[in-house]
């Protein structure tokens, strides 16, 4: 049983395990806790995380990154749009304004969704998992992050894309929910329960945005009580704003325009959050030198902590803003915040303390680890949820962010429409309606108070009842429909019920008696005497009557599509990762076998059987760098096969030497 939280950041993905004794945020194939949110498609095979982001250049246009915002959205979507530009690959609209990844695989062109990019990321981070945890064999059970402000479609889209990953999302958690859970559950001085509850404002500050929330805290207890955010905060758009200063600096000095070379521009883009991050640690001007940049000409600039916050005051002022809602949208003074929380990588910047200062007249708090919060968060949540695990007594009371309107049209009576959920309203929540109605209708549902989504699809979903008849004598009938948000903050239209008065026949209770076995061949037990004509007892009562609903989403996600496409992509990425082990073998071997010839298995083999190996050796190197570059697994296997036989004896022989005389080598057990 896997108990896993996963932080999918647009620029890197964090996972925390829940173990027996705690949280512990786990390191990848590289070693390193962030998994860049990277995926490659090759012409052999995929590639995620690390290793796909570090060959972006050789690959660029098959590499895809910053897709985080795009998952859920349409293609015409300003943040879609807003975002292509970050993306290597080609990002091209589909039928029904759907979004498509342009790559190459497996030499052919291939088109995946942003859910499918998505999966594929989720797959490498379950396989680190399963390949680094040695207690977690498979990885099922898990708890997902993802931005308080994502709509229906989104969080939609994300549970499609954890299902095709063949993950079990126990919770899709809101990252501000997660990192306010990650802060109290181990905080032993909370308030009582009837005290007045502590205010922490957390800001996550990350790379494509800034989330900031608001949560009141008592003993067991969480309360989220506001969020804002912004879009265009975050590390991402820090790196324009440098990228874009060097630039027009390289228009001047060098006569090059860097944004006409889609990768030196993605370079530059990389050397510019370099210069960022350099620039929070030292006032004093920072290099940026690049070889080669673009026309085979070297570039040089340089920039300094005071010119970067002038540059960046549009963001800055943003950021402030946002902090400004958070106060107006709760209704609170900044005196009243108890704690300002930081994280999220972005949180480095020197500014971002100076704003906090500035505003709530407090040092904001670094106590938290900021890059890792998030993911801890969502693995405790996940730990609360499973059945495997015991976790103290928390209460998590969250909100949703949306105005939520559901609207009736005069199809079978009159049309209408209800908020049925507000902005901040708590959630899981569910609602009961009431309706009158002669025939089956459809219920639509729809964000509303359009102007604080961040999205072009307003719509949610259309529910249509059936099964509706009017009463006997025409009336409209009363049907009651009950809505829900859920844990994972999508919304549905759960039920629909009418009720019937029917006449029901009161039966008396009898006692059941087991029939006495009929022997066979017997004759069949005459029927008892009919008893005396009597009128069966009726009543009438009003029984509930549920009624089919058939659901249409604006977005239809062919989960089983997916699931099919990735059981395929991971095959062929099993199958080239055994061929690079097979072939690695080979190489191994070679070299092995050559230096301990050489040395401690020098006295047990003749010398014309030596030459002889050390031949097959030379020529086995020799191949694995012509022909044998690109085989397939059992060419190597086999290869491998020949080499041993000529090898093991000896190895066999100096094993048993070394047992006569006591003095065993390890080597003789690897080989
Ligand atoms: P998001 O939350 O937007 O989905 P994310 O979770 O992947 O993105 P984080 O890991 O929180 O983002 O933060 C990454 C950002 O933090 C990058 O833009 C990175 O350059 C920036 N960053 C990291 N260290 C520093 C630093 N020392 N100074 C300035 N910025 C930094
Ligand atoms: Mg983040
Ligand atoms: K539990």
């Amino acid at each position: 049983m896997s108990v896993v939280g996963f932080d999918i950041g647009n620029l890197n993905c964090y996972i925390a395990i829940a173990k027996q004794g705690g949280i512990e945020v786990i390191t990848n194939d590289y070693s390193l806790h962030a998994t860049p949110s990277c995926v490659a498609f090759g012409s052999k095979n995929r590639s995620m995380g690390v290793a796909a982001r570090q060959a972006v250049n050789s690959n660029f246009k098959s590499t895809i990154i910053n897709f985080k915002h795009l998952i859920g959205r349409k293609f015409s979507d300003p943040v879609t749009q807003k975002f292509i530009p970050y993306i290597p690959c080609q990002v091209v609209a589909l039928p029904n304004d759907e979004i498509g990844c342009k790559v190459t695989y497996l030499d052919n062109s291939e088109t995946f969704t942003p859910e499918q990019i998505l999966a594929a990321l989720l797959t490498k981070l379950r396989s680190t998992i399963e390949a680094g945890v040695p207690e977690i064999k498979k990885v099922t059970d898990c708890v997902v992050s993802v931005p308080y402000f994502f709509t229906d479609g989104q969080r939609r889209a994300v549970q499609a894309a954890i299902e095709t990953a063949k993950l079990n999302p126990l919770r899709i958690v809101n990252d501000t929910t997660a990192t306010a859970l990650a802060y109290g559950i181990y905080k032993g001085d909370l308030p009582e329960e009837t005290a007045e509850s502590r205010r922490v404002l957390f800001l996550d500050v990350g790379h494509s945005c800034t989330q900031a929330s608001l949560a009141a805290f008592n003993k067991g207890k969480l309360t989220m009580i506001g969020a804002t955010h912004d879009l265009s905060v975050g590390g991402l758009w820090f790196d324009t704003i440098i990228r874009e200063h060097f630039r027009q600096d390289f228009i001047k000095r060098f006569g090059i325009d860097a944004s006409e070379a889609p990768r030196s521009w993605l370079r530059l883009l990389d050397e510019s959050e370099k210069v960022k991050k350099q620039m929070s640690a030292n006032q004093t001007p920072i290099p940026l030198n690049i070889e080669c940049f673009m026309n085979d000409k070297d570039v040089s600039g340089k920039m300094q902590r005071a010119e970067f916050e002038e540059l960046a005051k549009p963001i800055f002022d943003k950021l402030r803003a946002l902090l400004q809602n958070l106060l107006i949208q709760t209704g609170l003074d900044a005196s009243k915040i108890d704690e300002v929380e930081i994280v999220g990588g972005s949180s480095r910047i020197p500014m971002v303390k100076q704003i906090i200062k500035e505003m709530f007249n407090k040092e904001a708090k670094t106590t938290m680890n900021q890059d890792e919060s998030v993911a801890r968060g969502a693995a405790m949540q996940c730990a609360i949820l499973s059945p495997s695990f015991r976790v103290r007594d928390f209460a998590i009371k969250d909100q949703q962010p949306y105005r939520i309107k559901l609207t009736w049209g005069a199809d079978s009576g009159e049309s209408g429409e209800s908020d049925v959920f507000d902005e901040q309203d708590e959630f899981p929540f569910s609602k009961m309606l009431t309706l009158y109605r002669t025939g089956p209708f459809r219920l639509e549902a729809g964000y509303a108070a359009p102007n604080n989504i961040p999205h072009l699809c307003k719509q949610i979903g259309s529910w249509q009842v059936n099964n509706v008849q009017p009463e006997a004598d025409g009336s409209a009938r009363k049907v009651k429909v009950k809505v829900r948000v859920n844990p994972n903050g999508t919304f549905s239209v759960c039920t629909a019920t009418v009720y019937e008065t029917q006449t029901v026949e009161i039966k008396e209770e009898k006692m059941e008696v087991d029939p006495a076995p009929v022997p066979e061949g017997a004759p069949a037990p005459a029927d008892p005497a009919p008893a005396a004509e009597e009128k069966p007892k009726t009543t009438t009562k009003t029984v509930a009557v549920e009624l089919p609903i058939v659901e249409t989403l604006p977005i239809t996600i062919d989960t089983a599509r997916f699931i099919k496409s990735e059981e395929g992509m991971q095959l062929a990425d099993l199958q080239e990762k055994r061929k690079a082990d097979a072939k690695n073998a080979v190489e191994e071997y070679v070299y092995e076998m050559r230096d301990k010839l050489c040395d401690q298995l020098g006295e047990y083999i003749t010398e014309a059987d030596g030459d002889a190996l050390r031949a097959q050796l030379q020529s086995t190197e020799d191949w694995l760098y012509d022909e044998g570059e690109d085989c397939e697994t059992e060419v190597y296997e086999q290869r491998l096969a020949g080499l041993k036989a000529l090898g093991d004896p000896v190895v066999e022989r100096h094993r048993e030497a070394g047992q006569r005389t006591g003095s065993f080598d390890r080597f003789d057990q690897t080989l």
